[in-house]
């Protein structure tokens, strides 16, 4: 009997059964979990930057461990990801070499600059609360792999949210500047923030087949709505607002409307002329030029741990 690989596969999605690394699988599907979870790694490695900025400025030596375990676990998400994809069939230095050339592309939320204190607490609070409402979905996407990474990665983010709103609710309780900074790191980061859940779902142009193929479970505007509402809720807490003044309850709908993203801007972020694009990438190339010796050496050293293994057999 001849098997028809395409319908086994689609019986697998159906059934909810992950695709794994030696299953077969439409060319197009291996591409778009390429594209994506690699985009995904790229940006939890080039997220590290506004973060690791300030971690010599860090306020006290807490808060300092605290911002170091955090960009750590970063890097940390960014290796497990990009483990996922190779099982794919793409090799690591074929990955680096896109984000170095700027062929694929990273979170648009990390071209904006960090000009404060209090924008670890936005960046804890917002980017890594927006970065969670996508991941959770995530951890039920069709492919094994890609499922499981996010599985430990959410567990973290979830620690980074609360550290990042705990930085805020201190700094809400302090004095007028301090609240005054909280205010202007909310005010920066929320639009940005709401960007990065991609463009309109209208607008998007691999919704369609990520969502057949349950590498997608929620559309862009489902999750990015999730998130307005989320927030509305926890912005009271801080006794801060949010900086969007068509932000209303829609009691037909059951959700906050909220007012007109820019666009413009986010297209512009994500075609390379953000604020920090230019600085974000020369820091990723010179960190890959600079470690160079440390790849040649890890080489040499498992080469010449090759070489005793052999000899000690013969
Ligand atoms: N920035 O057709 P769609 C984090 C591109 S992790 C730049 O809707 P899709 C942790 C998109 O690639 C944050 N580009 O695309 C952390 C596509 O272009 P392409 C990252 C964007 O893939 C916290 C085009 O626009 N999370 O923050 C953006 O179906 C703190 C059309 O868009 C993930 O990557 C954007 N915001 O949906 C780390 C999660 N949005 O590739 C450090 C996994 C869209 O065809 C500190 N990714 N584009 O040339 C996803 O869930 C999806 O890829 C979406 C986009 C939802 C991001």
């Amino acid at each position: 009997m001849e098997v028809n690989f395409e319908e086994l596969f689609l019986s697998k999605i159906d059934k909810e059964i992950k695709i794994e690394p030696k299953d077969w699988m439409p060319e197009k599907y291996r591409q778009t979990n390429i594209r994506q979870i690699s985009q995904h790694a790229h940006s939890e490695i080039v997220g590290m930057l506004p973060e690791g900025a300030w971690i010599t400025r860090a306020p006290s030596l807490k808060r300092k461990a605290i911002l170091i375990a955090k960009v750590q676990d970063e890097a940390g998400h960014g290796l497990y990801l990009y483990s996922a994809a190779e099982t794919l069939g793409i090799s690591r230095d074929e990955m680096i070499d896109q984000l170095h050339t700027g062929k694929a592309k990273y979170s648009s939320i990390f071209n904006y600059p960090s000009f404060t204190w209090a924008d670890m607490g936005a960046i804890g609070w917002l980017v890594d609360g927006a970065a969670i409402l996508n991941q959770v979905m995530l951890c039920r996407t069709s492919y094994g792999p890609y499922a499981r990474a996010m599985v430990r990665i959410c567990k973290e983010e979830s620690f980074h949210q609360r550290q990042g709103f705990e930085i805020l609710l201190v700094l809400s309780q302090g004095t007028e500047e301090q609240k005054a900074m909280c205010q202007d790191a909310i005010n920066r980061w929320w639009w940005p923030s709401l960007m990065m859940f991609g463009p309109r779902d209208s607008e998007s142009t691999n919704s369609d087949l990520s969502m057949k193929w349950k590498i997608k479970r929620k559309s862009n505007d489902e999750l990015r709505q999730q998130f307005v509402d989320m927030c509305v809720m926890q912005i009271k807490v801080l006794n801060m607002t949010l900086p969007d003044p068509d932000l209303k309850w829609n009691d037909e709908r059951k959700h906050y409307d909220f007012g007109e993203i820019n666009w413009d801007e986010f297209w512009q972020v994500v075609k390379g002329n953000g604020p920090c694009n230019a600085e974000r990438l020369k820091a990723r190339v010179d960190a890959w030029d600079n470690g160079k010796w440390v790849r040649d050496a890890a080489i040499a050293h498992a080469e010449k741990v090759a070489r005793r293994k052999e000899r000690n057999v013969a």
